[in-house]
């Protein structure tokens, strides 16, 4: 059986693609109402949230922190690991270090993606490459030997202008050289960046560590025109064991996007289950 989360964040905006917002309480609530077996949670910060209260609405929801995303440090403060400013990247590697303590209290991964940045062509963008690699590696020591790791994200082009695709992003986490940095693919992403979704992660199966699942319009699976059949068949053949975790748009609305999504994957499944039989 896959593992299911659904993303949620006390405070990102609409256009984010996270499907609750607002208190813990009511995502948690909603989380196990609906049958997630865990939530992902997106901060800018680590301190947005109170990881007491955290691990006690899990404790009673039975629904697990699945991992600890930080993409909003970018996206809302702007931070990035290459920053030509020495003090920015440094208060950027320090504060995904806060989100790591987070996830290391929940032995869950930390996404790390957006605050790759954008590079600069020529020398300089081989410089912030360089800054990248040691940040990261900086960020893999902070974990030491705690029931944590990083996941990191192959994103689409008009985000984030390199490490698209997971051949990439692949190169990329052979020059960090840290077993404690996987991989995270996103059908979304590999749905701009791939030739095909299936191929591109069987290819890196021993180094994807997460999956964030969303259609082609980033809106919930079954929506859309991602092959999910053929993609869940490929993650059970590679003994895929990491989180299957929803990050799509809210749209028409939360709670139809997340039930809607949940009950198509698991549908999916149970189909690709017994043709295996
Ligand atoms: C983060 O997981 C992601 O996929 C980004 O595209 C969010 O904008
Ligand atoms: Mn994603």
């Amino acid at each position: 059986m896959f593992r299911y989360a659904v993303c949620a964040s006390p405070g990102a905006a609409l256009s984010e693609p996270v499907l609750y917002r607002g208190s813990l309480e009511k995502v948690f609530g909603f989380a196990a109402g609906l049958g997630f077996d865990g939530v992902e949670i997106h901060l800018r910060d680590a301190s947005e949230v109170d990881g007491a209260l955290l691990a006690a609405l899990s404790e009673r929801s039975g629904v697990r922190v699945a991992a600890v995303a930080t993409g909003l440090a970018r996206r809302v403060d702007g931070l990035t690991m290459i920053d030509p400013d020495a003090g920015a990247r440094r208060r950027c590697v320090e504060r995904l270090k806060g989100h790591i303590d987070l996830a290391a209290e929940f032995g869950c991964p930390v996404v790390v993606g957006s605050t790759r940045g954008s590079l600069p062509s020529g020398e300089e963008g081989r410089t912030a490459y360089r800054r990248l690699v040691e940040s990261v590696r900086e960020l893999a020591q902070h974990i030491g030997d705690r029931n944590c790791s990083i996941t990191f994200e192959a994103i689409n082009r008009y985000e984030n202008n390199y490490l698209n695709t997971a051949a990439e992003t692949a190169a990329f986490l052979d020059d960090v050289g840290d077993a404690r940095v996987g991989m995270l693919l996103d059908t979304y992403h590999m749905n701009i960046e791939e030739p095909d979704l299936c191929m591109a992660f069987w290819r890196q199966r021993e180094k994807v560590s997460h999956i964030h699942l969303s259609e082609n319009t980033r809106r919930f699976p079954g929506s859309g025109a991602v092959d999910f059949r053929r993609f869940l068949q490929t993650l059970q053949t590679a003994d895929y064991r990491g989180w299957l975790s929803l990050e799509c748009l809210p749209l028409p609305d939360e709670e139809t996007a997340a039930g809607k999504g949940l009950a198509y994957m698991k549908m999916i499944e149970e189909m690709v289950r017994e043709a295996a039989l």
